[in-house]
């Protein structure tokens, strides 16, 4: 049956900020202790696969769910029915609560939210958003919004993610090349392994703040509406098997050509395993096609997709040096002709481009001829235990009596919670710790958010260069790329 789009009845998934949140919440307003005035908790990261994390995406989620007149009638009177289904009981529903805040508060939310600013490298164990209710009568409302708030959790895994990549491309081509060319290095081939498109957005614009290569276009569209970016990505025609194999087995040459021709000029990468890689680039590409690939103006990406990465990526590199030719770089590695280089986007992972760089540098090629691709295990492999992220209460006032709050499980104690107000501050070393707020110094977490709006806006620019501005990245962006010494052939 069609739907009938001139209802409003039954709000769309995600545009009903009441039913935004865990089912026991709804009922969590019964269950602080009376006389409860202010409920103050905060997020952080516990530890976890990387030391530090990027900060990113709590500006999303603020404007796109948060922010504005989110609480009226029509919702109320929605979350109200579907509670009372749900929950088999309308009583365990606030809905003098949230009309109070209608009435009120014009349907704003009375909270504030600070936070460190996006894009900031901050050790794991440290404050990275507080939200406490701005009217006393709204103590219930902080922690309905935890499961929202804790959705950070993803951009932040994906971008600390992809500089940890970073990073360990830098240091392979500190070694063996040419560090400038770190930002196309690690191209996104995420879209279609995630779970939705708004994680597609959200994810993949998580990975642009280190890096300029992508296909996830949703990623585009985010950062455009959300961040402030214009174009945050780049991209250049490349074949999938279809567009090859299409011609058939005997014609995989003709594929290969035809690709050559329609994009005459600039990158193209053309997915080379249909069949046998190895005879691709030995045969085809180096025999066949070698003087239509040297004669190109541009650069012809060769893309292996199948078999053990390591191998596959060094026995080609062999048979590309020996068809055509390589440079020996500053150095003294092998620099294909400029005109060939690798992706490898198949099989990869935060441990596979340190397996490959390695094996590559051991047989001499430098780290400049090969770049990688990265689908499910940048935004699909990863969840909130990658870095134990969570958010906790740790400070709440009860009949006007302000009072540290906390857990301190015996059964796990990497699951104790800081307790106060809290703070962040930067140490001596341009680090950061956790202090309560009474301590002395300036605190990094900024407001971002109170009573319904956003205070400040973050773009893309400033979170890219506040990701960057950390000894290991600045050091690179200073650094001189390698001359080429010796030319074979
Ligand atoms: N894209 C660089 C440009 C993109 C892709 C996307 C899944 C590209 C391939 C390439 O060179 O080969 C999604 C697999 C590949």
């Amino acid at each position: 049956m069609e739907k009938d789009r001139t209802k409003s009845n039954n709000s769309d998934l995600g545009d009903n900020l009441l039913l935004l949140t865990d089912s026991y919440k709804v009922t969590h307003w019964k269950q602080y202790p009376p006389g409860t005035e202010k409920v103050y908790s905060y997020f952080e990261s516990r530890g976890g696969k990387f030391g530090e994390t990027v900060f990113f995406g709590l500006q999303y989620f603020l404007e796109r769910y948060i922010e504005g007149q989110v609480v009226t009638k029509e919702r109320i009177d929605e979350a109200e029915a579907i509670m009372k289904m749900h929950f088999g009981n309308a009583s365990l529903f606030n809905r003098k609560g949230w009309e109070y805040i209608l009435d009120e508060h014009g349907g704003y939310l009375p909270v504030s939210i600070k936070a460190v600013k996006e894009g900031t490298v901050v050790p794991t164990h440290n404050v990275l958003i507080t939200v406490e209710n701005t009217d006393p009568n709204c103590y219930w409302l902080t922690n309905y919004l935890e499961t929202l708030l804790v959705q950070t959790w993803y951009p932040t895994t994906v971008a600390t993610l992809s500089r940890a990549i970073k990073l360990r491309i830098i240091d392979y081509l500190e070694e063996t090349g040419t560090p400038e060319l770190a930002g196309f290095k690690l191209h996104d081939f995420g879209f279609r392994g995630v779970s939705s498109v708004e994680s597609a957005g959200i994810g993949g614009g998580a990975h642009l703040i280190n890096f300029k290569g992508t296909d996830t276009m949703a990623a585009l569209v985010f950062l455009r509406n959300y961040y402030g970016a214009e174009m945050p990505g780049f991209s250049i025609p490349a074949a999938e098997h279809s567009t090859i194999t299409a011609w058939g087995r005997e014609h995989e040459a003709d594929a290969m050509r035809n690709m050559l021709e329609q994009f005459p000029e600039g990158t193209v990468a053309v997915v080379s395993d249909s069949y046998d890689i190895f005879k691709a680039c030995s045969d085809i590409w180096g025999k066949v096609l070698r003087s239509d690939v040297v004669k190109r103006n541009g650069t012809l990406v060769i893309r292996p997709d199948s078999g053990n990465p390591p191998e596959v990526v060094t026995k080609i590199l062999d048979i590309l040096g020996d068809r055509f030719g390589y440079t020996v770089n500053a150095k003294g590695y092998k620099v294909l002709l400029d005109n060939v280089r690798i992706i490898q986007g198949d099989g990869m992972d935060y441990e596979m481009v340190g397996s490959i760089f390695s094996a590559m540098k051991e047989r001499g090629w430098s780290a400049d001829n090969v770049s990688f691709g990265m689908g499910g295990s940048l935004l699909q492999k990863l969840n909130r235990d990658t870095q134990k992220f969570a958010f906790k209460c740790s400070s709440v006032m009860v009949n006007g009596e302000e009072r540290d709050v906390y857990k301190e499980p015996i059964t796990d104690p990497s699951k104790n919670s800081k307790a106060g107000r809290l703070k962040l501050l930067r140490t001596a070393d341009g680090s950061y710790s956790t202090a309560k707020e009474s301590t002395p110094g300036k605190d990094q977490l900024v407001e971002v958010f109170r009573d319904g709006r956003l205070l400040r806006r973050q773009t893309l620019d400033e979170i890219r260069a506040r990701a960057s501005a950390t000894p290991e990245l600045q050091k690179v962006l200073s650094a001189n790329p390698a001359p080429k010494l010796y030319t074979k052939h």
